[in-house]
């Protein structure tokens, strides 16, 4: 673990208090945590193929975060977006289908995981280029702000984007025209096997993000709390009219990059010290001390969880194949024109 990563205490009393959603953000991080191991056990077995980005022990990020946003917002994610699109109310089934390659995919079997999503939801993706999702994200805000509509963007990206051109242009327009758009950085401290401080001269991510005079700060991203409390108010200050905002979240995956990476470039005692701070342990032995939860309830989350990945794995494996006469569909060539 890091010892210079210095975080704010949030302002606000989290919204949290409110006496659901505790159990809510709970079962939101259980949701996102059993999909994912069962989407590794799919990958080994080969029913799931290609890229496979997981995102075990950064669960408490995406639950804070979404639970922040109001339903009409727009969220742009990256390729480690399973749980975001699940947040979103993306269903579970649409999302394992399309994992699966399956026509009843969210992306109708053409994205797979690194490209979930749901204009409906308002879920953008789903970016498999690092830094991609950044440019897409001001330019949805600015065009809620050219037709007037009060919503906010949120762009959830990794730090590795902040070395990025493309973060450097979005920030810059953002602030110079102060649109409504939340920068979210989910920092788990290495893209793919660089380590943040053997690629960036200037590692405190929120003076970067200050030198283009955005209000930033960071939460502790294995804290639930932490995180709908920073981004909570953050929202408020966006969606109040104070041009964009950026949050650090100070996160760790718990599992290698990629299903591909062999995971040599952290010690396992620093794998082991992170985990020992896992977000859904974390939390449950909190809400248990403070009385909301006991270990039957608990396990009653879990098994709601199981059941329902077990229900999407059961609908994604039944789903047909998109048929061999749709090959050319939505695909812009001439020859599909025609
Ligand atoms: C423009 C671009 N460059 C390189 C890659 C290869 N690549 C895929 S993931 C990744 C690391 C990104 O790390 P970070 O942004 O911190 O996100 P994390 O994976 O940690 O969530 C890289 C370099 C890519 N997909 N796109």
């Amino acid at each position: 673990m890091s010892p210079r990563r210095k975080q704010e205490t949030p302002a606000a009393a989290p919204a949290a208090d409110d006496s659901a959603l505790p159990l809510r953000l709970l079962a939101d991080m259980l949701r996102i945590r059993r999909l994912e191991e069962k989407c590794a056990e799919l990958y080994g077995a080969g029913k799931i193929r290609g890229f496979l980005h997981l995102y075990i022990g950064e669960e408490a990020c995406a639950a804070g975060t979404m639970h922040a946003l109001a339903a009409d917002d727009n969220v742009v994610a990256t390729y480690r977006e399973h749980g975001h699109a699940l947040l979103r109310g993306v269903p579970m089934n649409a999302i394992m289908a399309e994992m699966f390659g399956k026509a009843a995919g969210c992306s109708r079997g053409r994205g797979g995981s690194m490209h979930l999503f749901d204009a409906a939801r308002r879920f953008y993706g789903g970016q498999a280029i690092v830094g991609g999702g950044l440019p897409l994200a001001v330019g949805l805000a600015l065009a809620d702000r050219m037709r007037k509509l009060p919503r906010i963007t949120a762009c959830v990206f990794g730090e590795g984007a902040m070395a990025e051109g493309a973060f450097h242009e979005s920030i810059n327009l953002a602030a110079l025209w102060q649109l409504p758009v939340l920068f979210c950085c989910e920092n788990n401290l290495y893209a793919m096997g660089t380590a943040l401080a053997r690629s960036e001269s200037q590692t405190d991510l929120c003076a970067k993000a200050a030198a283009y005079k955005v209000r930033a700060r960071a939460a502790d991203g294995m804290d639930v709390r932490a995180v709908h409390a920073a981004v909570g108010d953050a929202v408020a200050a966006v969606r109040a009219g104070g041009g964009p905002f950026f949050v650090e979240l100070q996160t760790y995956r718990f599992r290698a990059h990629s299903m591909f990476d062999p995971d040599l470039y952290r010690d396992k005692a620093e794998i082991e010290a992170w985990k020992q701070r896992g977000p859904i342990h974390t939390f449950s032995a909190q809400l248990k001390a403070e009385g909301r939860l006991d270990e039957a309830a608990f396990l009653r989350l879990d098994a709601a969880a199981q059941a329902e990945v077990d229900a999407a794995v059961a609908f994604a494996e039944a789903a047909p194949w998109e048929p061999v006469a749709d090959l050319l569909r939505d695909v812009h060539t001439p020859e599909a024109a025609r």
